[in-house]
């Protein structure tokens, strides 16, 4: 059947009426159930051919999947059909698909990691489903409210959502000591490209194990009823919005215990399925990835699984577990490794307690018998302190550990898991990260695509990245031109979206120089806007100054307790009203701050980027996404040494990139003798710039947050001033942004260093980094179904 008839019928279901006289948003619903209709045979058939083989679970508290309509069409060769049968109905394709929310079931890198990779596993064939939870409420929308952040519930599936599918019989059912609820699998496909494998993504919800409590309700205990029904709903509520900052809520560990379990309970029934009930062979067929230490409490849960519920004794179990596991960490930050009150797992779930313990307790005779002394044991017990370590549990029993860019694993290996690294070497690889260049190249920048494709003389490089690096050289005026007016017309584009969505009007002959990423001290963004605020004093200091037109763009969300954080949004805001609001300048600076920053969003900025700020404090930031995501839509990295900027430093070479500032190697010695007075009296402006925050010419509007924010870099009092460099590095970044600004006049210069960038950017497609784990970790066979 024809895409205009399915279409039709899908939307008449929907909303009673012909396509014609349906909203947007029902021709949205009527769509999205035409592309599920259109795939639901071979998802089957996909799920009916990988039982049979080895697998790989990917196991995360978060899944950061953006929208899912115009994904799917584009993977499905569907885009032109859609758009035909949506106008025979007097439908535009754009605003249909500008009706879809965001399902944003995480809260930055390492959440679109995990979206990333699940489209590279369809797109190649891989046998790999994802498991998580299907939080009722995503991450908190976002608003401006006089410039401070304001936290807002996102309901995103209320309205129906046609990509999930609840799978009613194969619920599983979950217990707490205080607690029984029943797991609902909902499952999404995840389609690849140029391909009729369909993968899994299975999301959790927490229901009530009956509807209603009806003793309790017939015994006049009402509000007991409901008070159960209300802590079962609670678990699959809401994503916690902590990026980065452990939060020790019970509610959290409840949350990772009962995406665990319920995911274990469904890879072990399909396994008992096909192989029967000796679990000893379990491996064989499994492997399970740990996406950092949210879903590490599946160590313990698959051991008692296999021992209590079949049969295994301890070491048996043992075996099995360590064959099964694989970790990757995603962070060095202190803040972010999880420890647990050990009486919180008794008071849970006392048998996952009992059996932490035992792991512990076997660890210590373990080391012990290989010499470690006790300190050293201590240091690295899986219980300590009466507070449970997940990292360390996860490094126990894992067969492989790995970092996230070569800098990150060299950093791991050499401090945050270095004592796990002296016994296991053999253990640890690096990942580095890579993002899917369907949606971060083909969909959201089809100009560019279309260039690629006439360049290169197919589409070939939209599977294989690669490819790209034959033609960096073959780049002639005419095709730099070309880039330069592709670039242009996102910027114009871009430019019409802020203007509808910000009520800024910014030009697109300026340079858009972008910051986008949570907002956080070790990213840095306080460097950015100080930076902005001395260009503006400058500028005002000496009005013939020639300064090339620039347009500042921010965005990033604060976790909701990160004061300090929030004190940057609220400063950023506050410039930004300074400078628009200034005749002066207004002419050759904007500044705009994109609120409620998204996936969605960053599909309009990335492609309009001239320049990608990854400013982090060198070691901080484990890899960082988005400076790839930038690199292939042609925007030049200003950025220091850290994470995978040093990886693509490697690719484009010193001429195609600006880096700055102090290395994670010079550091350690740099912080000895650090003051940051000395540069605050020293470095021209830097003065001005923090008197700023305090005289009165920029209003915090009482908050205090504008002092806290200059006493963090000058006095700080109980720790160490300015932890993050910002000073230390002013002078470096204002010399490479200043000098970045006036290489952009030379038009076809610039070109031919982003031209560079995007044919270079092959090694950061996820498609690499998922072949490197199906290779290296998983042991993994391509598995097309036809
Ligand atoms: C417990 C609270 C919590 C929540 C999330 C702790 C830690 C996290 C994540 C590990 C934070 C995160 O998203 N890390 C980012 O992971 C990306 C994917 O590997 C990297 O590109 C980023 O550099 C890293 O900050």
């Amino acid at each position: 059947m024809s895409l205009t008839e399915t279409l039709a019928s899908h939307v008449r279901a929907n909303s009673g009426r012909p396509a014609n006289a349906s909203t947007p948003m029902e021709v949205w619903q009527g769509l999205s159930a035409a592309v599920v209709d259109r795939i639901a045979d071979n998802w089957h058939a996909t799920e009916q051919a990988y039982a049979k083989g080895r697998m790989e679970h990917y196991f995360s508290a978060e899944f950061l999947m953006g929208r899912a309509l115009l994904n799917n069409l584009s993977n499905l060769g569907m885009v032109d059909e859609a758009r035909e049968a949506l106008a025979a109905a007097g439908q535009d394709l754009s605003v249909v698909l500008e009706q879809e929310p965001d399902a944003a079931l995480g809260n930055g890198g390492l959440g679109r990691l995990a979206a990333c990779f699940l489209d590279s596993c369809a797109t190649l064939d891989l046998p790999v489903a994802g498991y998580g939870i299907l939080y009722r409420y995503g991450l908190f929308k976002q608003l401006f409210e006089g410039g401070f952040q304001t936290e807002h519930p996102d309901p995103w599936m209320e309205e129906g959502y046609p990509f999930v599918i609840r799978r009613e019989e194969l619920q599983r059912v979950v217990r707490y000591a205080d607690l029984v609820v029943r797991a609902i699998p909902y499952d999404l496909p995840v389609t690849g490209y140029g391909t009729d494998n369909v993968n899994t993504l299975r999301l959790w919800k927490a229901e009530p194990m009956e509807e209603f409590d009806y003793d309790a309700f017939n015994s006049q205990r009402f509000t007991d009823a409901i008070v159960d029904r209300e802590r079962t709903m609670d678990i699959s509520r809401v994503l916690y919005p902590n990026d980065t900052t452990f939060e020790g809520k019970v509610l959290r560990v409840r949350q990772q215990y009962f995406f665990c379990s319920a995911s274990l309970q469904s890879i072990i029934d399909t396994y008992v399925a096909e192989h029967g009930n000796d679990l000893t062979g379990f491996a064989t067929y499994n492997a399970i990835q740990l996406n950092d230490t949210h879903p590490v409490l599946a160590i313990p849960e698959l051991m008692r699984l296999l021992m209590d519920e079949h049969g295994l004794g301890w070491e048996e179990a043992w075996k099995v577990v360590t064959k099964t596991f694989a970790y990757t960490n995603h962070t060095v930050l202190a803040e972010a490794l999880e420890t647990w009150e050990m009486t919180i797992f008794d008071r849970l779930f006392p048998r996952i307690a009992e059996i932490v313990r035992e792991i512990d307790r076997r660890f210590r005779i373990d080391m012990a018998e290989r010499g470690l002394d006790q300190g050293r044991i201590e240091y690295m017990a899986p219980v300590s302190g009466n507070r449970v370590r997940m990292a360390w549990i996860a490094c126990y029993a894992s067969y492989s550990i790995n970092g996230v860019a070569a800098l990150h694993t060299e950093i791991i290996k050499r401090e945050t898991l270095g004592e796990w690294h002296e016994i296991w070497p053999e253990r640890f690889n690096n990942k580095t990260n890579g993002v899917t260049p369907r949606r971060w190249l083909k969909q959201c920048n089809p100009r560019l695509a279309a260039l690629l494709d006439e360049v290169t003389g197919s589409d070939a490089w939209v599977t294989d990245l690669s490819v790209l690096s034959q033609f960096t050289d073959c780049a002639d005026d005419a095709v730099l031109d070309r880039l330069s007016q592709i670039k242009h017309a996102n910027k114009v584009d871009f430019a019409a979206w802020v203007l509808q969505r910000e009520g800024v009007e910014i030009d697109p002959d300026a340079i858009f120089d972008v910051q986008i990423k949570r907002l956080h001290e070790y990213k840095r963004q306080l460097l950015n806007a100080l930076y902005v605020l001395d260009l503006y004093f400058r500028i005002k200091e000496n009005p013939a100054l020639d300064v090339p037109k620039r347009v500042f763009i921010f965005g990033a969300k604060a976790a909701p307790g990160y004061i300090r954080a929030k004190g940057i949004i609220k400063l950023i805001n506050t410039i930004a009203d300074l400078v628009n609001g200034d005749e002066d300048v207004a002419d050759r600076i904007k500044v705009v701050f994109i609120h409620n920053y998204n996936v969605s969003p960053a599909e309009h900025i990335i492609p309009a980027a001239d320049v990608s700020e990854q400013i982090s404090t060198a070691g901080k930031e484990a890899s960082g996404t988005s400076n790839m995501k930038f690199m292939m839509n042609g925007a030049l990295t200003l950025g220091t040494l850290d994470g995978a900027n040093v990886e693509i430093l490697d690719a484009v070479g010193p001429d195609n990139a600006y880096i700055f500032g102090a290395t994670e190697d010079e550091l350690p010695e740099l912080r000895q003798n650090y003051d940051p007075r000395w540069h605050y009296e020293n470095v021209p402006g830097l003065r001005r710039v923090l008197d700023a925050l305090t005289d009165g010419t920029l209003d915090d509007n009482g908050s205090g947050w504008f002092h806290d924010l200059r006493w963090s870099l000058l006095e700080a009092g109980y720790e160490p001033a300015d932890v993050y460099y910002v000073l230390g590095d002013f002078a470096a970044y204002r010399e490479a942004k200043d000098r970045m600004a006036a290489d952009h006049a030379d038009s076809r210069a610039w070109a031919r260093r982003a031209w560079v960038n995007i044919t270079k950017s092959g090694r950061f497609s996820s498609d690499r980094t998922i072949g490197d784990y199906a290779r290296e970790v998983w042991r993994l066979q391509a598995t097309p179904i036809h």
